[in-house]
């Protein structure tokens, strides 16, 4: 590379969007876009195989892309001898080479790296500057702001804020069809005869095959399998992948939302977010194409406003979240939950056939729908009172799509009300009558829904209510487990006994 370097620009392995910030401005002759594969990134959780492979491929597929619009691209590759194996390293090395008059990138989605880009302008002399991450529809200074001065933060006020704002499914100031959500249409059970659709899985080229075969040679030991490899990786085929969803899964996302099908890991679901959180595709783009398929008559309403919920919604949501609660929120721990992770959340090895089927699919695909890692693996979590700090790990580790701005409210917030109802306004446990009228699992299990108390007893059932009357003293006044409290009361003291004897018995042997 020749030529007095104006600018190195840095871009992170999930800000692979050819709009995003740092790139602003870019003077083509003279700035320098740098790109590092770093084992720090690649070791701080244990990565399943594909999402390494899927962060590492897009981002070469990414650098070429840029090369092939004449941009100078300074791209280090993991087995680079040089490589210090660290963002800071990198940067500096790469200051070193071009002798940059400045430092652009786009603010990163996590706080442990953002802690680090803090220091780099004292570090290394020169400015640096960090610029907004324009991808999503909020800022989280824009949550900050709307949070600020409420007694208790929803989801939902904020998603309505977000539609008002964007304009997504509004006639004029109003929601379209007259409602904001139409969630409680969205909880059917898989009909019997439902036939799903094949998904869209993409050709390995030599760029992924290189990756493939540089994780079997440096992260054999992760979890996870790593082929069959078909995740899109390239902007084209996160398009057709988008495409795909909004022609193929869209109008039936709705109904069966909620789920869950033994040997089908996918159902309607969009298996969009590794995309999304890596930045092949924007958010604006994804809400805009579902709505126009409500509009032109080709999904209904229930499960376009459903999509749209999740990321204008959720998404959004779980960010402002994170930004304003951290660093405190990854310590959070209000249940006092102390328990080791049990290992069949890495080997599927356990006879309770939904968790089984649940890191099954997880293994196999890096993903697992929602309602998987909420209703099986989370609340499992939760009712046994495993360490949010392990559970945390796990869920960072094992999904493509997890980063953990995104992950970390949905663990400690959703899935294991660590931080005290932040998130959530209850916790969302549930016995094993849920998971048997959501899924076919309970068919091949060894234990049954039905059973309550004994050997063939479903784990959850007892876990359920001993979860509730062990974790009295937090959640015995919160108004909407009334119900289930009064219930508890109500239940003859031989049989409370009964069910804290079996849960503690099911617990020490974990
Ligand atoms: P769909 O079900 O088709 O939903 C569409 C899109 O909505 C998703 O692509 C995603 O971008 C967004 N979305 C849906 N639910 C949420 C949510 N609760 N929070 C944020 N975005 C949401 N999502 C991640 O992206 N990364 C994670 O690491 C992650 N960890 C999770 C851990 C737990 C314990 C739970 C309960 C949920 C987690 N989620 C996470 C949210 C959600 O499960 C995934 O976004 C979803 O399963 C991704 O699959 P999909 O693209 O097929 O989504
Ligand atoms: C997840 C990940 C992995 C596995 N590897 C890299 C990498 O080698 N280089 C990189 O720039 N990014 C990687 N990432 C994504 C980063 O962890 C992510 O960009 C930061 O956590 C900021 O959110
Ligand atoms: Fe899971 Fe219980 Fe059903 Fe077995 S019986 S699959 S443990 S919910």
């Amino acid at each position: 590379m020749s030529g007095q370097v104006v600018a190195l620009r840095l871009i992170l392995g999930d800000q692979l969007s050819h709009s995003i910030s740092s790139l602003n401005g870019i003077d083509a002759e003279r700035d320098v876009v740098l790109m590092v594969e770093v084992s720090t990134e690649t070791i701080y959780v244990p990565h399943h195989k594909q999402k390494i492979a899927f962060i590492l491929s897009a981002m070469r597929h990414f650098a070429a892309e840029l090369t092939e619009k004449g941009v100078r691209v300074d791209y280090v590759r993991l087995d680079d001898p040089e490589n210090t194996g660290s963002f800071s390293g990198e940067v500096e090395r790469a200051i070193k080479r071009h002798r940059p008059g400045q430092v652009i990138v786009t603010e990163p989605g996590e706080y442990r790296v953002r802690q680090f880009m803090d220091d780099w302008q004292d570090a290394f002399g020169i400015p640096v500057f960090i610029r907004e991450d324009a991808r999503f529809f909020s800022h989280p200074s824009e949550f900050a702001r709307w949070a600020d001065g409420k007694k208790q933060l929803r989801m939902e006020f904020f998603y309505r804020e977000m539609r008002r704002k964007t304009g997504l499914l509004m006639d004029g100031t109003e929601p379209i069809g007259g409602q904001w959500n139409f969630d409680s249409e969205n909880r059917k059970a898989l009909p019997k005869a439902t036939v799903l659709p094949d998904r869209l899985r993409f050709d390995v080229d030599d760029t992924t095959r290189d990756v493939l075969d540089l994780v079997v040679e440096r992260f054999d030991h992760h979890p996870g399998e790593l082929e069959p490899f078909g995740w899109p990786v390239t902007r084209r085929d996160a398009l057709a992948a988008l495409e795909h969803f909004i022609q193929d899964c869209l109008p039936s996302f709705g109904d069966v939302q909620d789920a869950m099908k033994q040997g089908e890991s996918f159902l309607f679901h969009a298996l969009l977010s590794p995309l999304l959180n890596n930045g092949l595709l924007l958010p604006d783009e994804v809400c805009r194409k579902a709505e126009a398929a409500y509009h032109s008559g080709h999904a209904p309403l229930n499960a376009v406003e459903g999509f749209i919920r999740q990321i204008l919604g959720w998404r959004e949501y779980v960010r402002g979240l994170y930004w304003l609660k951290m660093p405190d929120y990854a310590k959070s721990n209000a249940l006092n939950a102390q328990r080791p992770l049990p290992g069949f959340y890495w080997t599927g090895d356990t006879p309770m056939n939904c968790l089984k089927q649940c890191v099954g699919d997880t293994m196999s695909n890096a993903y697992a729908h929602h309602i998987q890692r909420l209703m099986v693996l989370g609340n499992f979590a939760l009712l046994a009172g495993i360490s949010p700090r392990e559970v945390k790990e796990w869920f960072l580790a094992v999904y493509a799509d997890a980063f953990e701005w995104v992950e970390l409210p949905n663990v400690h917030g959703m899935a294991l009300y660590a931080d005290g109802g932040v998130m959530a306004s209850k916790p969302y446990a549930a016995s094993g009558a849920y998971i048997d009228r959501m899924s076919d699992y309970c068919a091949d299990c060894a234990f049954s829904p039905k059973e309550k108390l004994g050997a063939k007893a479903c784990p959850f059932n007892y876990l359920y209510w001993d979860f509730l009357a062990r974790n009295r003293p937090v959640l015995g006044g919160n108004q909407r487990l009334a119900m289930p409290y009064r219930t508890l009361a109500a239940m003859p003291f031989d049989k409370r006994q009964q069910i804290a004897e079996e849960a503690k018995d099911f617990l020490d042997r974990l």
